[in-house]
């Protein structure tokens, strides 16, 4: 098949998937077509079936704004038309969903139009009243739509009410990447370029550090747990919420206890060194860095937030407390990083689930058999 993948190619789970998609749709014989404005960051291979398709956003002084939607719909349309696409991939539903359709009408073609909803252009988006009509037509005029959790599925059919059937895909992750493999190796190492000694427990949290995330429960209750165990607090990633942390830290006294890595780009050994991890968000549709944490072995808290309570399974996999709620998510930290036959129970228990409910193989079928029902119904 000839596919068309269009995502945000900057830091972010969305165009994460997507890219981790678009690779292995490549590696499965298809040829794939990534039209984005910069090259995905994750896209780090050479593969002789992955094109990619750049455009530049011009910003002429007439305009106020670049015109992105524009210009980014008239490339997929210049890829529809020269590569003659079976099917565009168009993740988060604005404008991406917005720019495949005006590009398939632009080219004049019957590609298809599958668009995936990643949370944030829902649950964020979908309550700003400017722009429900332009995700709704988005979401109604794709031909297939799919959301990465039930849970968005059902903030979806509340916040914008399509008259259309969306499919849930789950999130997946490259396991050959995120394992257990040299964990202690890893955990050593990093410990040792930290000056964190061996016996302290490493508890880790990292994301776009953006309100959403709560990041100050994450604090508070690892300042609860840091007056009972000796454990440091590592918050790997950027953004807008920095600043008001670093405070936070400073007017607790966590500063000796609390490392603020900034983005890395080996994240895979920070996982590999924390005993347990954190996401505590007020909306998260799915958790990508939960999955990736935990297959690297380390053991979660997270919030009830949408999709986080689908990958976590409470007391089996992990733990849940209710949002905002950072004493009890305290509470079960220090079980965890004093409990060794706990955390190895749930370590144990979350390796197994993923392997049967995330398996990368199962879940890129999944998106496989859409393609292919909409190759074979044009
Ligand atoms: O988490 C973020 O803020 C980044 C965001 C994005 O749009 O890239 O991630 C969203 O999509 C991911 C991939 O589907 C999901 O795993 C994240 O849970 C989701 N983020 C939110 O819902 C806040």
């Amino acid at each position: 098949m000839r596919i068309g993948i269009t995502c945000y190619p900057g830091v972010g789970g969305s165009g994460i998937i997507a890219t981790e998609l678009g690779i292995q749709m490549a590696k499965r014989g298809h040829q794939v077509h990534f039209i984005t404005s910069k090259v995905p960051f994750r896209l780090t291979i050479n593969h002789p079936n992955i094109h990619i398709h750049q455009t530049d956003i011009n910003s002429y002084s007439v305009f106020q704004y670049p015109p992105y939607d524009i210009t980014i719909a008239s490339k997929i349309a210049e890829v529809i038309k020269y590569y003659d696409l079976d099917v565009i991939h168009m993740h988060y539903a604005v404008p991406h969903a917005i720019c495949g359709i005006l590009a398939k009408q632009m080219a004049g073609s019957d590609v298809k139009i599958i668009s995936t909803l990643h949370g944030t252009d829902i649950t964020v988006l979908g309550h700003d009243a400017s722009l429900t009509d332009a995700i709704k037509f988005g979401i109604e005029s794709s031909d297939i739509t799919t959301a990465v959790s039930e849970s968005l599925k059902r903030d979806t059919y509340r916040l914008i009410s399509p008259d259309k059937e969306i499919t849930p895909v789950y999130n997946f992750i490259d396991e050959k990447i995120f394992n257990l493999e040299d964990r202690e190796e890893a955990g050593k190492h990093l410990k040792k370029h930290y000056g964190i000694p061996e016996e302290t427990k490493v508890v880790m949290h990292t994301s776009n550090f953006r309100a959403v995330k709560r990041i100050e429960d994450i604090i508070r209750a690892f300042n609860i747990t840091s007056q009972e165990v000796d454990a440091v607090l590592m918050l790997v990633g950027d953004g807008p919420e920095m600043n008001r942390m670093r405070q936070l830290v400073h007017n607790l006294n966590l500063g000796d206890k609390v490392i603020f890595t900034g983005q890395q780009s080996d994240v895979v050994s920070y996982y590999k060194m924390s005993d347990c991890f954190m996401l505590l968000s007020e909306q998260e549709s799915f958790g990508l860095a939960l999955l990736e944490a935990m297959n690297c072995g380390s053991v979660p808290v997270g919030s009830d937030a949408g999709g986080i309570s689908e990958v976590i399974r409470h007391g089996e996999t992990g733990y849940i407390v209710e949002t905002g709620d950072y004493r009890k998510a305290a509470e079960h930290l220090i079980r965890l990083l004093t409990d060794k036959e706990e955390h190895m129970r749930l370590q144990k228990n979350m390796l197994d689930d993923i392997g049967i409910r995330f398996k990368s193989e199962n879940i890129i079928d999944q998106y496989e058999n859409l393609y292919f029902a909409l190759k074979e119904g044009k």
